[in-house]
C-alpha cells in the first residue's frame, strides 16, 4: 500500500500514532502522526496529503457511520488521527499553499449545552478540507452575527438537542437572513427535523454529519 493510502487507511479505523493501541490489529505501525510528517518532509504537496488521504479516510468514515457500520467512539478515534495529522498540515493552511474549501461557522443554540454532535459536525467538516470556526454551546444570536461578521463568505450551522432550545433556532435564522440573506444555513440534532427547517427558513437539515458535508460541497461544486 502506498503511504498516502496508508495515511487514508489510518483516518478510516482511527490510527493516531506508533504508540497508540488501537486499534488492535495496527498496534506498532505508524499511525497517521508520523506517516503524514514523513510524506511531508519527502516533498509530497501538503494539499495532495489532505485530498488523498485525509480526506478519502474521512468520507469512509461519514458513509460508514451514516449506515451504522461504526458508532461514535469510532468516529472520535478517527477525528482523533486526523487531527494527529492537520497539526502537521496547519503551517501549510496557514501559509496559503493549501486552500480551504470554504468556512464553515458551527454552534449550539442558547440554553443549549450538548455538543458531542456537534463536534462530530465539526471533525468531519475540517476532515472534508473546510476551515471550521466553532463557537461551542449556548451561543447567542449575537455572537454567531459577531463571527459571521468577522469571517464573511461563510456558511452557518446550528445545532440543537433540547426540544427547548431547538425554538431559538427560529430567531438566529431571522435575524441572520436580515443582514446576509445570502448566507446558507444548515440545522442539524436529534429534535430537528426538514419540517422545522421549512417552517424556520433554514436552507438545509442534515440529519448526520455526512449530510452537512455532501450538502456543502454540492454548494461550492
Ligand atoms: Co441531555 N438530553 N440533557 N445531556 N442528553 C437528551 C438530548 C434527552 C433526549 C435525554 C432524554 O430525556 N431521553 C433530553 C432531551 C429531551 C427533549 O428535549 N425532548 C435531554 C435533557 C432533558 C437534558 C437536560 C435538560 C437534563 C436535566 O438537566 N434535567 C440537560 C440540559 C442541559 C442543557 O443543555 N442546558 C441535559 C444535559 C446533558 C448532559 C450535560 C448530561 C449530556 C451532554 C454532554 C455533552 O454534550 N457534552 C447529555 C447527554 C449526553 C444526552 C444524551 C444521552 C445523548 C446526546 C448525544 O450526545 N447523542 C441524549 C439522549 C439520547 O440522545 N440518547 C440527551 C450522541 C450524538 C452523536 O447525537 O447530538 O443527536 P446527536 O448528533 C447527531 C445528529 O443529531 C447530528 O449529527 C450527530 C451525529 O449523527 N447533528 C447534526 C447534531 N447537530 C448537528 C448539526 C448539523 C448537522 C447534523 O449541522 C449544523
Amino acid at each position: 500500500m502506498e503511504q498516502i493510502q496508508k495515511l487514508a487507511h489510518c483516518v478510516e479505523f482511527g490510527k493516531v500514532n506508533r504508540a497508540s493501541p488501537y486499534p488492535p490489529d495496527m498496534k506498532d505501525q505508524d499511525g497517521a502522526d508520523e506517516i503524514s510528517r514523513q510524506l511531508l518532509e519527502d516533498g509530497i504537496p501538503a494539499e495532495r496529503v489532505l485530498q488523498e488521504g485525509l480526506i478519502v479516510g474521512m468520507e469512509r468514515v461519514g458513509v460508514k457511520f451514516r449506515e451504522n457500520k461504526i458508532f461514535v467512539p469510532q468516529v472520535l478515534m478517527s477525528a482523533k488521527a486526523m487531527s494527529s495529522a492537520m497539526a502537521h498540515l496547519r503551517p501549510y493552511f496557514i501559509s496559503g499553499a493549501v486552500k480551504s474549501k470554504g468556512k464553515f461557522i458551527i454552534g449550539t443554540v442558547e440554553g443549549d449545552l450538548h455538543d458531542i454532535g456537534k463536534n462530530l459536525v465539526s471533525m468531519m467538516l475540517e476532515g472534508n478540507g473546510f476551515k471550521v470556526i466553532d463557537l461551542g454551546t449556548n451561543v447567542k444570536t449575537e455572537r454567531f452575527l459577531q463571527a459571521i461578521d468577522e469571517n464573511p463568505g461563510s456558511f452557518l450551522g446550528l445545532s440543537a438537542l433540547l426540544t427547548t432550545t431547538m425554538v431559538n433556532m427560529e430567531k438566529i435564522v431571522r435575524v441572520v437572513k436580515e443582514s446576509y440573506p445570502e448566507l446558507k444555513v444548515l440545522i442539524g440534532g436529534a429534535p430537528v427535523n426538514d419540517d422545522f427547517r421549512k417552517r424556520i427558513n433554514a436552507d438545509f437539515y442534515a440529519p448526520d454529519p455526512q449530510g452537512a458535508v455532501e450538502y456543502l460541497k454540492k454548494i461550492i461544486a
